[in-house]
């Protein structure tokens, strides 16, 4: 039988501070997830799929420059960046059901001239429901997960995220019974919500190390100003085609996941 809890715990692989960051701000940055061969392999299937390398200008693209480039143009191997610690976590963070299938892509930010400065571009949340908009509770993907295989400072193209804006989206949208899939846009995503929302922070991290965020998580890509393409693997992890999401109710139990935690109802009027 399932017990009430006051706070989120501890997984196996995640501290109890790393599970409250998630709880409270939608996201956590887990160091060196991606190991370094794993980085290496990703670069290298890069270097030979593209001949594009991060640091040699010369290798880039002429007609990239400061363009956002996923996945349609690239077609690597998805899986190779993925570690077992990585399946673990996001099973650990939003339930056994989830898999990595079908792996991380490429999304590649080119440098541009200007200002060394944080520049963040069109806040938006992903679809969640596929090909139609963005419900409240996961349809069609329960974690965003960003893998850096580049260096990332604040104004080297950084991945942006609203922290705790999965929260306020949902409380925003179950309170007052909003349809979030009504701002859908045809490029595939949803525009923020127009509420209060906390100051956008720019993922300044390592090569190696993954930003996994709640589906609703309000993001953006920035302006890379720096000196080398920024490499990130982007993906929306999945669960198992039978699974369905059940809304949980009451308080919160030691079963529940830190994904569930996010969208208790119970401490809403
Ligand atoms: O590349 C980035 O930093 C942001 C990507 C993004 O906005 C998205 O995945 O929807």
């Amino acid at each position: 039988m399932s017990q009430s809890i006051l706070e989120p715990e501890g997984t196996a692989h995640l501290t109890q501070a790393q599970v409250a960051q998630f709880v409270n701000d939608g996201f956590v940055i887990v160091p060196g997830l991606v190991d370094p061969d794993r980085v290496h392999a990703g670069l290298k299937e890069l270097k030979n799929k593209t001949g594009i390398v991060p640091d040699e200008s010369k290798t880039w693209p002429k007609d990239k420059n400061g363009m956002h480039v996923t996945q349609e143009g690239i077609a690597i191997d998805r899986t190779l960046c993925i570690s077992p610690k990585l399946k673990s976590i996001v099973r650990e963070l939003a339930g056994p059901a989830i898999t990595n299938e079908p792996g991380l892509s490429p999304i590649l930010r080119f440098p541009q001239p200007g200002p060394k400065r944080f520049e963040p571009g069109g806040a938006h949340i992903d679809g969640t429901r596929q090909g139609n908009g963005l419900t409240v509770y996961p349809t069609h993907f329960l974690l965003l997960v960003m893998a850096y295989l580049t260096d990332t400072d604040a104004h080297d193209g950084a991945f942006t995220v609203w922290p705790g804006s999965p929260r306020q989206v949902f409380s925003w949208a179950y309170t007052n019974n909003i349809d979030l899939g009504e701002k859908w846009r045809t490029t595939g995503s949803t525009g923020a919500p127009d509420i209060q929302l906390n100051d956008p922070t720019p993922v300044v991290a390592r090569a190696g190390d993954v930003a996994i965020c709640h589906y609703l998580m309000v993001h953006a890509a920035s302006a890379n100003r720096g000196d080398h393409v920024r490499v990130g693997l982007h993906g929306w992890l999945k669960a198992d085609p039978e699974y369905q999401y059940v809304p949980k109710t009451g308080s919160p139990q030691r079963d529940w996941t830190p994904l569930d935690w996010i969208l208790r109802t119970d401490n809403l009027h």
